[in-house]
Protein backbone atom coordinates (compact mmCIF):
# COMPACT_ATOMS: atom_id res chain seq x y z
CA UNK A 1 0.00 0.00 0.00
CA UNK A 2 2.52 2.09 1.14
CA UNK A 3 4.65 1.63 -1.80
CA UNK A 4 1.62 1.75 -4.33
CA UNK A 5 0.85 5.31 -2.90
CA UNK A 6 4.93 6.28 -3.34
CA UNK A 7 4.39 4.78 -6.64
CA UNK A 8 1.39 6.69 -7.57
CA UNK A 9 3.16 10.07 -5.89
CA UNK A 10 6.49 10.09 -8.25
CA UNK A 11 4.22 9.28 -11.24
CA UNK A 12 2.37 12.62 -10.42
CA UNK A 13 5.08 14.36 -9.53
CA UNK A 14 6.61 13.27 -13.08
CA UNK A 15 3.69 14.06 -14.59
CA UNK A 16 3.07 17.56 -13.44
CA UNK A 17 7.33 18.07 -14.19
CA UNK A 18 6.39 17.10 -17.79
CA UNK A 19 3.14 19.06 -18.18
CA UNK A 20 4.33 22.74 -18.55
CA UNK A 21 6.34 21.15 -21.96
CA UNK A 22 3.78 18.81 -23.34
CA UNK A 23 1.11 21.52 -22.62
CA UNK A 24 -1.29 22.14 -25.83
CA UNK A 25 -2.38 25.52 -25.76
CA UNK A 26 -5.76 25.82 -24.59
CA UNK A 27 -7.58 27.06 -27.25
CA UNK A 28 -11.41 26.21 -28.24
CA UNK A 29 -12.72 26.24 -32.30
CA UNK A 30 -14.34 29.78 -31.99
CA UNK A 31 -15.92 31.70 -34.55
CA UNK A 32 -15.40 35.33 -33.97
CA UNK A 33 -17.78 38.66 -35.51
CA UNK A 34 -15.52 41.59 -35.75
CA UNK A 35 -17.39 44.80 -36.95
CA UNK A 36 -16.11 47.96 -38.39
CA UNK A 37 -17.54 50.82 -40.10
CA UNK A 38 -15.56 51.64 -43.20
CA UNK A 39 -15.41 49.56 -46.62
CA UNK A 40 -13.13 46.43 -46.92
CA UNK A 41 -10.98 48.54 -49.62
CA UNK A 42 -9.80 50.88 -46.78
CA UNK A 43 -6.82 51.21 -43.83
CA UNK A 44 -9.54 49.79 -41.28
CA UNK A 45 -10.54 46.97 -43.47
CA UNK A 46 -7.25 45.85 -44.06
CA UNK A 47 -6.17 46.23 -40.93
CA UNK A 48 -8.67 44.11 -39.33
CA UNK A 49 -7.58 41.01 -42.41
CA UNK A 50 -4.21 41.49 -40.97
CA UNK A 51 -5.92 41.29 -37.22
CA UNK A 52 -7.99 37.89 -38.47
CA UNK A 53 -4.69 36.63 -40.50
CA UNK A 54 -2.67 36.50 -36.94
CA UNK A 55 -5.79 35.31 -34.92
CA UNK A 56 -6.03 32.45 -36.86
CA UNK A 57 -1.74 31.84 -37.62
CA UNK A 58 -1.33 32.26 -33.47
CA UNK A 59 -4.06 29.55 -32.84
CA UNK A 60 -3.41 27.07 -35.38
CA UNK A 61 -6.68 27.81 -37.52
CA UNK A 62 -8.65 27.37 -34.24
CA UNK A 63 -10.34 30.71 -33.43
CA UNK A 64 -11.53 32.68 -36.73
CA UNK A 65 -12.65 35.79 -37.54
CA UNK A 66 -15.48 36.84 -39.41
CA UNK A 67 -14.64 40.25 -40.33
CA UNK A 68 -17.82 42.01 -41.65
CA UNK A 69 -17.34 45.93 -42.89
CA UNK A 70 -19.39 49.09 -43.68
CA UNK A 71 -21.53 49.05 -40.95
CA UNK A 72 -23.26 45.68 -42.25
CA UNK A 73 -23.58 44.87 -38.36
CA UNK A 74 -24.44 48.28 -37.27
CA UNK A 75 -22.94 51.91 -36.53
CA UNK A 76 -20.35 52.00 -33.84
CA UNK A 77 -22.71 52.85 -31.37
CA UNK A 78 -24.98 49.55 -32.05
CA UNK A 79 -22.27 47.76 -32.04
CA UNK A 80 -21.11 48.53 -28.77
CA UNK A 81 -24.15 47.79 -27.68
CA UNK A 82 -24.23 44.57 -28.76
CA UNK A 83 -20.42 44.22 -27.41
CA UNK A 84 -21.65 45.05 -24.10
CA UNK A 85 -24.57 42.43 -24.27
CA UNK A 86 -22.81 39.78 -26.21
CA UNK A 87 -24.17 39.42 -28.91
CA UNK A 88 -21.38 39.96 -30.76
CA UNK A 89 -17.85 39.28 -29.91
CA UNK A 90 -15.08 42.22 -31.17
CA UNK A 91 -15.03 45.73 -33.39
CA UNK A 92 -13.29 48.38 -34.40
CA UNK A 93 -14.53 52.14 -34.12
CA UNK A 94 -13.69 55.85 -33.33
CA UNK A 95 -12.74 56.56 -29.83
CA UNK A 96 -15.46 59.53 -30.13
CA UNK A 97 -18.44 57.31 -30.18
CA UNK A 98 -17.44 55.94 -26.85
CA UNK A 99 -17.55 59.37 -24.90
CA UNK A 100 -21.42 58.27 -24.07
CA UNK A 101 -20.05 55.53 -22.37
CA UNK A 102 -16.70 56.27 -21.07
CA UNK A 103 -16.61 60.31 -20.64
CA UNK A 104 -12.12 59.71 -20.36
CA UNK A 105 -12.70 58.96 -23.93
CA UNK A 106 -13.38 62.63 -24.66
CA UNK A 107 -9.13 63.74 -24.16
CA UNK A 108 -8.38 62.36 -27.57
CA UNK A 109 -11.07 64.82 -29.16
CA UNK A 110 -9.27 67.57 -28.10
CA UNK A 111 -8.28 69.82 -31.02
CA UNK A 112 -4.95 70.16 -32.16
CA UNK A 113 -3.70 67.91 -28.78
CA UNK A 114 -1.35 65.90 -30.73
CA UNK A 115 1.28 67.39 -32.98
CA UNK A 116 1.63 64.67 -34.83
CA UNK A 117 1.02 60.51 -35.67
CA UNK A 118 3.91 59.69 -33.30
CA UNK A 119 3.34 61.54 -30.43
CA UNK A 120 -0.30 60.40 -30.61
CA UNK A 121 1.09 56.66 -30.18
CA UNK A 122 3.40 57.29 -27.30
CA UNK A 123 0.70 59.10 -25.37
CA UNK A 124 -2.07 56.05 -26.78
CA UNK A 125 0.19 53.61 -25.90
CA UNK A 126 1.69 54.72 -22.84
CA UNK A 127 0.35 55.31 -19.18
CA UNK A 128 -2.54 57.25 -19.54
CA UNK A 129 -3.60 56.25 -22.94
CA UNK A 130 -3.81 52.50 -21.48
CA UNK A 131 -5.45 53.61 -17.90
CA UNK A 132 -8.38 55.06 -20.24
CA UNK A 133 -8.56 51.96 -22.15
CA UNK A 134 -8.98 49.63 -19.43
CA UNK A 135 -11.98 52.17 -17.67
CA UNK A 136 -13.83 50.64 -20.77
CA UNK A 137 -14.23 47.29 -18.85
CA UNK A 138 -16.44 48.85 -15.95
CA UNK A 139 -18.83 48.94 -19.03
CA UNK A 140 -18.57 45.75 -20.16
CA UNK A 141 -16.04 46.11 -23.31
CA UNK A 142 -12.42 45.60 -23.06
CA UNK A 143 -10.15 47.58 -24.99
CA UNK A 144 -6.83 46.12 -26.76
CA UNK A 145 -5.51 48.53 -28.93
CA UNK A 146 -5.69 52.05 -30.34
CA UNK A 147 -5.28 52.48 -34.26
CA UNK A 148 -4.92 55.80 -36.23
CA UNK A 149 -7.91 56.93 -37.89
CA UNK A 150 -5.42 60.21 -38.49
CA UNK A 151 -5.88 63.81 -38.78
CA UNK A 152 -9.29 65.36 -39.15
CA UNK A 153 -9.91 67.80 -42.20
CA UNK A 154 -12.97 69.44 -43.78
CA UNK A 155 -14.99 68.96 -46.68
CA UNK A 156 -18.02 70.79 -47.99
CA UNK A 157 -20.16 70.83 -51.23
CA UNK A 158 -20.51 74.69 -50.60
CA UNK A 159 -16.60 76.76 -50.46
CA UNK A 160 -13.36 76.75 -49.24
CA UNK A 161 -13.11 77.21 -46.08
CA UNK A 162 -10.10 79.46 -45.08
CA UNK A 163 -11.20 81.08 -42.13
CA UNK A 164 -12.84 80.84 -38.92
CA UNK A 165 -15.93 83.18 -40.58
CA UNK A 166 -15.99 80.25 -43.58
CA UNK A 167 -17.60 78.01 -40.67
CA UNK A 168 -20.37 80.43 -40.87
CA UNK A 169 -23.91 78.91 -42.38
CA UNK A 170 -22.31 75.48 -43.16
CA UNK A 171 -23.96 72.68 -42.04
CA UNK A 172 -21.43 69.81 -40.91
CA UNK A 173 -22.17 66.39 -39.89
CA UNK A 174 -20.40 65.26 -36.81
CA UNK A 175 -19.55 62.60 -34.63
CA UNK A 176 -21.54 61.68 -32.33
CA UNK A 177 -20.56 63.13 -29.08
CA UNK A 178 -20.76 67.10 -27.07
CA UNK A 179 -17.12 68.03 -27.56
CA UNK A 180 -17.26 67.63 -31.49
CA UNK A 181 -20.89 69.39 -31.61
CA UNK A 182 -19.55 72.33 -28.82
CA UNK A 183 -16.52 72.20 -31.28
CA UNK A 184 -18.29 72.87 -34.47
CA UNK A 185 -21.11 75.45 -33.01
CA UNK A 186 -18.24 77.41 -31.40
CA UNK A 187 -16.69 77.71 -35.13
CA UNK A 188 -20.03 78.71 -35.96
CA UNK A 189 -21.78 75.61 -37.90
CA UNK A 190 -24.45 74.12 -37.79
CA UNK A 191 -23.26 71.24 -36.55
CA UNK A 192 -25.42 68.13 -36.78
CA UNK A 193 -24.43 64.48 -35.28
CA UNK A 194 -24.83 61.38 -37.47
CA UNK A 195 -23.47 57.76 -37.30
CA UNK A 196 -20.92 57.65 -40.08
CA UNK A 197 -22.95 54.68 -41.51
CA UNK A 198 -25.23 57.71 -42.60
CA UNK A 199 -22.91 60.22 -43.69
CA UNK A 200 -22.73 59.68 -47.82
CA UNK A 201 -25.87 59.52 -47.99
CA UNK A 202 -26.60 63.06 -45.98
CA UNK A 203 -24.06 64.41 -47.48
CA UNK A 204 -25.36 63.31 -51.39
CA UNK A 205 -28.85 64.51 -50.61
CA UNK A 206 -27.46 67.34 -49.06
CA UNK A 207 -28.63 66.71 -45.89
CA UNK A 208 -25.46 68.46 -44.37
CA UNK A 209 -23.28 70.35 -46.42
CA UNK A 210 -19.92 68.64 -45.23
CA UNK A 211 -18.11 66.65 -42.81
CA UNK A 212 -14.76 66.14 -41.70
CA UNK A 213 -12.44 63.33 -41.83
CA UNK A 214 -8.64 61.97 -42.51
CA UNK A 215 -7.82 62.21 -46.25
CA UNK A 216 -7.94 58.34 -46.07
CA UNK A 217 -11.10 58.20 -45.07
CA UNK A 218 -12.67 60.98 -47.64
CA UNK A 219 -10.97 58.53 -50.25
CA UNK A 220 -11.96 54.92 -49.63
CA UNK A 221 -15.81 56.22 -48.58
CA UNK A 222 -15.45 57.76 -51.74
CA UNK A 223 -16.40 61.67 -50.22
CA UNK A 224 -14.92 63.18 -53.20
CA UNK A 225 -17.78 61.96 -55.41
CA UNK A 226 -20.59 64.20 -53.70
CA UNK A 227 -18.05 67.11 -51.61
CA UNK A 228 -16.24 69.91 -53.96
CA UNK A 229 -13.77 71.41 -51.50
CA UNK A 230 -11.31 69.87 -48.67
CA UNK A 231 -10.00 72.45 -46.24
CA UNK A 232 -6.77 71.27 -44.56
CA UNK A 233 -7.22 72.32 -40.70
CA UNK A 234 -6.20 68.78 -39.46
CA UNK A 235 -7.80 69.89 -36.14
CA UNK A 236 -8.10 66.95 -34.53
CA UNK A 237 -6.58 63.71 -34.17
CA UNK A 238 -9.21 61.15 -32.78
CA UNK A 239 -8.07 57.12 -32.77
CA UNK A 240 -9.74 53.90 -33.31
CA UNK A 241 -9.78 51.38 -30.71
CA UNK A 242 -10.33 47.99 -31.22
CA UNK A 243 -13.04 46.17 -28.28
CA UNK A 244 -14.19 43.14 -27.34
CA UNK A 245 -17.43 42.44 -25.43
CA UNK A 246 -16.39 41.79 -21.88
CA UNK A 247 -19.27 39.19 -21.12
CA UNK A 248 -17.30 36.81 -23.61
CA UNK A 249 -13.53 37.72 -22.90
CA UNK A 250 -14.27 36.92 -19.53
CA UNK A 251 -15.19 33.42 -20.79
CA UNK A 252 -11.64 32.92 -23.26
CA UNK A 253 -8.85 30.79 -21.76
CA UNK A 254 -5.74 32.64 -20.74
CA UNK A 255 -4.00 31.63 -23.97
CA UNK A 256 -7.30 32.25 -25.86
CA UNK A 257 -6.98 36.18 -24.50
CA UNK A 258 -2.80 35.94 -25.54
CA UNK A 259 -3.55 35.11 -29.29
CA UNK A 260 -6.11 37.88 -29.68
CA UNK A 261 -3.60 40.28 -27.72
CA UNK A 262 -0.77 39.24 -29.64
CA UNK A 263 -2.48 39.33 -32.97
CA UNK A 264 -3.87 42.94 -31.93
CA UNK A 265 -0.25 44.38 -31.14
CA UNK A 266 0.69 43.03 -34.81
CA UNK A 267 -2.65 44.80 -36.42
CA UNK A 268 -1.95 47.82 -34.41
CA UNK A 269 1.75 47.84 -35.62
CA UNK A 270 0.44 47.33 -39.58
CA UNK A 271 -1.83 50.12 -39.29
CA UNK A 272 -0.41 52.88 -38.49
CA UNK A 273 2.35 52.43 -41.01
CA UNK A 274 -0.44 51.47 -43.55
CA UNK A 275 -2.40 54.76 -42.59
CA UNK A 276 0.45 57.19 -43.11
CA UNK A 277 1.60 55.65 -45.97
CA UNK A 278 -1.88 55.81 -47.68
CA UNK A 279 -2.04 59.58 -46.34
CA UNK A 280 0.42 60.92 -47.95
CA UNK A 281 -0.79 59.71 -51.18
CA UNK A 282 -4.31 60.05 -50.58
CA UNK A 283 -4.59 63.97 -51.38
CA UNK A 284 -2.78 63.83 -54.31
CA UNK A 285 -5.67 60.98 -55.06
CA UNK A 286 -8.53 63.55 -54.30
CA UNK A 287 -7.12 66.30 -56.01
CA UNK A 288 -6.77 63.83 -59.09
CA UNK A 289 -10.54 62.80 -58.57
CA UNK A 290 -11.37 66.66 -58.61
CA UNK A 291 -11.43 67.71 -55.38
CA UNK A 292 -10.66 71.56 -55.08
CA UNK A 293 -7.81 71.42 -52.17
CA UNK A 294 -7.04 74.16 -49.82
CA UNK A 295 -4.92 75.05 -46.96
CA UNK A 296 -5.48 77.28 -43.79
CA UNK A 297 -3.02 80.06 -42.95
CA UNK A 298 -1.41 79.60 -39.41
CA UNK A 299 -3.12 82.93 -38.28
CA UNK A 300 -6.61 81.18 -39.40
CA UNK A 301 -5.51 78.25 -37.55
CA UNK A 302 -4.62 80.27 -34.18
CA UNK A 303 -8.18 81.65 -34.67
CA UNK A 304 -9.30 79.02 -34.85
CA UNK A 305 -7.84 77.66 -32.04
CA UNK A 306 -8.98 81.40 -29.93
CA UNK A 307 -12.31 80.30 -30.76
CA UNK A 308 -12.73 76.98 -29.53
CA UNK A 309 -10.30 77.15 -26.51
CA UNK A 310 -13.57 77.06 -24.36
CA UNK A 311 -13.52 73.36 -25.26
CA UNK A 312 -10.76 71.98 -23.60
CA UNK A 313 -11.88 73.69 -20.10
CA UNK A 314 -14.83 71.82 -20.92
CA UNK A 315 -13.15 68.34 -21.43
CA UNK A 316 -10.46 68.62 -18.80
CA UNK A 317 -13.36 69.09 -16.76
CA UNK A 318 -15.68 65.94 -17.60
CA UNK A 319 -12.29 63.63 -17.42
CA UNK A 320 -11.14 65.20 -14.62
CA UNK A 321 -7.58 67.20 -13.95
CA UNK A 322 -5.54 64.43 -12.98
CA UNK A 323 -6.06 62.82 -16.58
CA UNK A 324 -6.12 66.26 -18.67
CA UNK A 325 -2.97 66.85 -16.69
CA UNK A 326 -0.89 63.98 -17.41
CA UNK A 327 -1.18 63.95 -20.68
CA UNK A 328 -0.32 68.17 -20.79
CA UNK A 329 3.29 66.69 -19.17
CA UNK A 330 3.93 63.98 -21.54
CA UNK A 331 3.27 66.24 -23.75
CA UNK A 332 5.87 68.32 -23.00
CA UNK A 333 7.75 65.44 -21.86
CA UNK A 334 8.01 64.21 -25.87
CA UNK A 335 8.38 67.72 -27.10
CA UNK A 336 11.33 68.43 -25.12
CA UNK A 337 13.17 65.38 -26.55
C1 LIG B 1 -16.34 59.02 -38.13
C2 LIG B 1 -15.07 58.24 -37.88
C3 LIG B 1 -15.16 56.86 -38.54
C4 LIG B 1 -15.47 55.80 -37.53
C5 LIG B 1 -15.53 54.42 -38.17
C6 LIG B 1 -16.78 54.16 -38.93
O1 LIG B 1 -16.29 60.06 -38.77
O2 LIG B 1 -13.97 58.94 -38.32
O3 LIG B 1 -13.95 56.51 -39.06
O4 LIG B 1 -16.60 56.06 -36.81
O5 LIG B 1 -15.39 53.47 -37.18
O6 LIG B 1 -17.39 58.60 -37.65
Amino acid sequence: MKLKALFLAATLAAGTMVLPAAHAADIQTRLIRFGYGLNQDSNQGRAVQVFADEVAKLSGGKMKIRAVGAAALGSDVQMQQALIGGAQEMMVGSTATLVGITPEMALWDTPFLFNSGEEADQVLDGKTGQAIMHKLEDKGLVGLVYWENGFRNLTNSQKPVTSVEDFSGLKLRVMQNNVFLDTFQRLGANAVPLPFSELFTALETKTVDGQENPYNTILSSKFYEVQKYLSITNHVYSPWIVTASKKWWDGLSADERDVLLKAAAVSRDFERKDTRQEADKALAQLKADGMQINTVSPEAVQKMRETIAPVNAQIEKAVGSDLWNAVQDQLKEIRKQ
